[in-house]
Parts: C-alpha cells; structure tokens; sequence
C-alpha cells in the first residue's frame, strides 16, 4: 500500500497535457499495463521550442529499480532493443517516444503498473534540467496514448 500512494488516479485525459520546463514540452506521456518485478516502457513526444539544441540525458522513476533509455534496431527481421546515452532534441524539433522507435525502459518494476493508473517520471535534459511527467497507464498491448477508449 505504501507504494501504491505514488500512482495517483488518473482523472483526465493526460495526453491533452504538456509539460514545461525552459524550451522543453512533454505532451502525451504514457506506459503499457505490466506487472511486478516485470519491465515497462514509457513512451512521449518531446518539443524543444528553443533556439539551441538540447538532449534527453536520462530518466528516474521511485517504480522501477533501473531506468534507461532505449532505442530499436533492427538486424534483419528482428527488432533489437539498445541502450542509448541520449536523444538529441534540435532547435524547434519534436522527438516522439513511441513503440518500435525511442523509449523509456523501467526495468525491474517495484509495483504494478495498473491501467488507469499513472506514474511519475522525472527526465533530465542537458540544457532544461528536470522535467516531472505522469505516464498514464494505457491496457497491456496499447499501441498509442489514447488506444484504448474511455
Ligand atoms: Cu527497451
């Protein structure tokens, strides 16, 4: 119950929210269902309304034991999954974290993550610092933030 108190219902529909920090907008922040001690992906659209080029250093969030970022690659016809160091976000672009391109890897999940749910992650940018977003929690499967209609 004492971790539960982190995922606070989601009452709204989240990805109609952005985000904002400096030059930085985060729209659409969402997670799939999974469970405990499992791995979940985080996935959002990220603007960098600035003049200077920024980029996504890393993430944290009181759920997961590890959280990396992640890109795919594809060698052959399989879809590998690969760590990456950061995400460039250039000057007046949007960089979407969406499913077989850029995520968000929760790895070793302390609690569920229950559809209706959200959960709080923090971002780090090189230039704009920390960014707190919810991912809400869309069903298992979901393939985009709203897929699964209310
Ligand atoms: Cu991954």
């Amino acid at each position: 119950m004492r971790r539960l108190l982190l995922l606070a219902p989601v009452l709204f529909a989240l990805p109609a929210m952005a985000q904002q920090q400096g030059d930085i907008a985060v729209t659409a922040p969402w997670t799939r269902a999974a469970g405990q001690n499992g791995t979940g992906a985080g996935f959002l659209a990220i603007a960098n309304r600035g003049a200077a080029a920024d980029r996504l250093v890393g993430a944290s969030t009181p759920v997961a034991r590890i959280t990396e970022i992640h890109t795919h690659i594809r060698e052959g016809d399989i879809l590998r999954m690969r760590p990456v160091a950061a995400i460039d976000l250039p000057p007046g672009g949007t960089v979407t974290l969406q499913p077989g391109g850029f995520h968000l890897m929760l790895i070793g999940l302390k609690d569920p993550l229950i559809q209706g749910q959200a959960v709080p992650v923090s971002l780090r940018f090189e230039r704009a610092g920390e960014v707190q977003v919810m991912l809400a929690v869309q069903p298992a499967g979901a393939r985009g933030p709203m897929a699964h209609g209310h």
